[in-house]
């Protein structure tokens, strides 16, 4: 499904913790830091439930306790609300389990 694509300035606008990606790609990225790996883990499963339930996923890495996100709608060449909406969970997620 193709959605409008939005501005990743305007996006990062409403979504303060995270910058505009570096590269090629339209994209938005962020860095969340978690106590532990254990919690770093348990953040990543609840947003990989969500994204499957979206049929929208994140770029993205894990280091022990360090998860970096990127995210930008493949198939709309750039960022959509997808992205936002997924972002706002991420933000939501992060800080129910600590993240910073
Ligand atoms: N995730 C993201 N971030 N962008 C997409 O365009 C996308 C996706 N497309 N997840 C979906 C899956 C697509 O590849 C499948 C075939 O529906």
């Amino acid at each position: 499904m193709s959605r409008p694509v939005i501005d990743p300035a305007a996006a990062v606008a409403d979504l303060t913790a995270w910058s505009v990606a570096p590269g090629e790609r339209p994209a938005i990225r962020r860095e969340i830091t978690f106590a532990d790996f254990n919690a770093a883990f348990g953040f990543m499963s609840r947003v990989a439930l969500k994204a499957e339930t979206m049929d929208h996923h994140p770029e993205w890495s894990n280091v022990y306790n360090r998860v970096e996100v990127l995210l930008t709608t493949h198939d709309a060449g750039g960022v959509t609300e997808l992205d936002t909406t997924l972002g706002r969970f991420i933000d939501d997620a992060a800080a129910a389990l600590g993240g910073q």
